[in-house]
């Protein structure tokens, strides 16, 4: 094939320096998803261990370990990280690793948009948690209830970092929302109608339509409280006229929408590893997708269930209540065409099913502890308490993160090339269900005797002792379960089995590309004939489902690059050109967002780093190269 300049770079020239750079100025998808995967798992891990130290503090009855102030700052800490730096990126994460290869794309409709995203995300989170080095983290719980964490109320520059780190981190969201929605619009391979996208492209397009809806609100909401802080408006002060109550409207109307942003990219990623390891097409594909539209469009219209104490009145509570009950419809037609897929379904219980089956049963039991709140007068009783702290981990953990362990294991090897251990996966499952269970379901009884979330010790005299101890045991033992998932990972980098192009016997197009693909996934983009266009595919040409990467017959031969053939026939591939311009604009943004905390100066050094970023990003070309596939 024809290269039509020489900027293609050859692998072997590699130094360790040249490898950090081309990370550094990546914007394959592929990669900007692994550089995604590593830092949600460093934040997952930190996260964790912020939640171990909390339950060794609960453990006992007037336990000393930490102090109610360091406790404060572990639970809003926790909270906030769990969900804004492990669940809200988990769209990104999984939507960059895998998403332009299943609708048959090259990459992203704007690569170096999207290595943006990467980098606004890596700094906000930095940002997000940099109170902890300046002297306190923010301590008023992940919501930031307004007044509380205004002034005098919140003194601490913990409040300010936290602040200032989600708004810098909405724009990450935003901008990934964005970028993926017109890929998914304008990228998908011939043939691929709406109707045959697979489910999990589904999921991800509904998700980034309710970022692009919910993160202004958030957004928004910080900026008032933020003029509150510094510029002395009284948005929320009601001795000032402010609004006492504004806060938890707009906060909820983001964080509504916010939890289904965090569980979609799961229902999504359970729609095709079910499937798949039931060797059954997906049941009911249509009311899926229904059922994904309609929770996303009512999910923005419960958001006052989260506000049934504060005194809305019985008209406001009842419709408040009506709408988050309709939401269990839809969930319940998800959850009903997962069992039926699996039925009478040859199931394969390898480790991406193990959790995939898992993580519907432990959603249904976090989304029937959420039915009971959604009644008012329970919720008056439930409101605050340890039962609210083990319905959302039930969700989160239960439902969203035993999902992305699906996910993971299920498609990590497609960008490494190499299989995760499958003894370690089930041991790493097991110790991950006992210990979660041990853990968490304890807490509904807690909850019901009245002990209130958010206190960090209690006395003997409560009675809540032993089941304390429990929890903290059950934590340790998930604990050790992440340690085996952390070592797998780490392992199998080295001495993970070889992937090949289709281990699962897969039915979407990802796995008819050699693992891990050529830097422009389809040397010819595939034509789309069905839904489960690669199953269909290997269907009709009986072509046996092939580990060890010599599936010659699929629509993709493997080498393309630097070859050439000299034809002018084949389709032409436009290389993106790698860019450090992604990581300068981000890191212009970061050191403004500091600026606000620290200095006018620094503000205007950030924002004159981001105006000449801006400016060189337009100036620079945005392809290295042409090559042309083979005919
Ligand atoms: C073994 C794993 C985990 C343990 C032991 C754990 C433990 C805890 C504890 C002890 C609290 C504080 C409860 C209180 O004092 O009110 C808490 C709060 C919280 N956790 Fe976790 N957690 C775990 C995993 C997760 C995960 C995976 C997520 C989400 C993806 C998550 C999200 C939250 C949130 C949002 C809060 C509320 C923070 C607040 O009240 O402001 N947790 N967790
Ligand atoms: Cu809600």
């Amino acid at each position: 094939m024809a290269v039509s300049t020489g900027a293609v770079r050859r692998p072997a020239e590699a130094t360790f320096w040249s490898t950090v750079w081309e990370w550094l100025t990546t914007v394959d998808h592929k990669r900007i998803g692994i550089l995604y995967f590593w830092t949600v798992i460093v934040w997952f891990l930190l996260a964790g261990a912020q939640a171990l130290l909390m339950r060794l503090q609960l453990a006992r009855p007037d336990a000393q370990v930490l102090t109610p102030a360091v406790y404060n700052q572990l639970y809003t800490m926790h909270g906030t990280a769990m969900v804004f730096l492990v669940g809200t990126p988990v769209a990104s994460v999984f939507a960059n690793m895998v998403l332009p290869m299943m609708i048959g794309a090259r990459d992203v409709a704007f690569p170096r948009l999207n290595a943006l995203s990467y980098w606004i995300f890596l700094f906000g989170g930095l940002l997000l948690n940099a109170g902890w080095l300046a002297g306190g983290a923010f301590d008023v719980g992940w919501t930031g209830y307004a007044n509380m964490s205004t002034r005098p109320f919140t003194e601490g520059i913990g409040a300010n970092f936290w602040v200032m780190g989600l708004i810098v981190l909405g724009f990450s969201s935003m901008a990934s929302a964005l970028n993926f929605l017109v890929t998914i619009i304008n990228m998908r391979a011939p043939g691929m109608t709406l109707m045959r996208m697979p489910l999990f492209v589904w999921a991800l397009a509904i998700v980034f339509i309710l970022v692009l809806f919910a993160f202004p609100v958030l957004t928004v909401a910080l900026i008032f409280l933020w003029f509150d802080r510094f510029y002395g408006t009284r948005f929320f002060d009601v001795s000032a006229g402010g609004n006492i109550f504004l806060w938890q409207h707009l906060f909820w109307i983001f964080g509504h929408p916010e939890v289904y942003i965090l569980i979609l990219p799961a229902f999504g990623i359970l729609s095709e590893v079910i499937p798949t390891f039931s060797r059954k097409p997906i049941f009911g594909y249509t009311t899926m997708v229904l059922a994904m539209v309609a929770i996303a469009f009512l999910g923005f219209s419960v958001w006052a269930h989260h506000m049934f104490t504060v005194g809305m009145g019985p008209v406001g509570n009842f419709a408040f209540s009506l709408s988050t009950m309709l939401i269990a419809i839809p969930t319940g037609v998800k959850v009903f065409n997962w069992l039926a897929t699996m039925w009478g379904g040859r199931i394969r219980w390898q480790t991406p099913m193990l959790f995939a089956g898992n993580a519907v049963l432990l959603f249904v039991v976090g989304g029937l502890s959420g039915m009971m709140h959604a009644s008012p007068p329970i919720d008056a009783q439930q409101h605050d308490s340890y039962f609210v702290v083990a319905h959302f981990h039930y969700v989160l953990f239960g439902g969203l993160v035993m999902a992305v362990f699906a996910g993971i294991y299920y498609w990590l090897p497609k960008l490494t090339g190499r299989l995760l251990d499958e003894g370690l996966g089930k041991v790493h499952f097991w110790l991950t269900f006992v210990g979660f269970n041990l853990t968490f379901f304890p807490m509904h009884f807690l909850g019901a005797l009245g002990m209130p979330r958010r206190i960090y010790t209690y006395p003997a005299e409560a009675g809540w002792g032993t089941l304390n101890l429990l929890i903290t045991i059950g934590a340790f033992i998930t604990a050790v379960g992440t340690l085996f998932f952390a070592y797998n990972l780490f392992r199998s980098l080295q001495k993970g089995q070889p992937a090949g192009n289709d281990p699962w016997d897969g039915r979407t197009l990802e796995w008819s590309i050699p693992s891990p693909p050529p830097e422009y996934n389809f040397e010819k983009i595939p034509v789309v004939h069905s839904r489960d266009a690669w199953w269909e595919e290997k269907r009709q040409r009986r072509i046996a489902p092939v580990g060890g990467g010599s599936n010659g017959h699929g629509p993709t031969p493997t080498h393309a690059q630097g070859h050439a053939h000299g034809t002018s026939g084949g389709e032409e591939i436009h290389l993106p050109k790698p860019s450090i311009i992604p990581l300068i604009l981000a890191l212009g943004l970061a050191v403004a967002g500091l600026g606000t905390i620290y200095s006018r100066a620094l503000i205007a050094l950030g924002l004159a780093i981001t105006v000449g970023a801006i400016v060189a990003w337009v100036l620079e070309p945005p392809i290295r190269g042409v090559i042309r596939s083979k005919e």
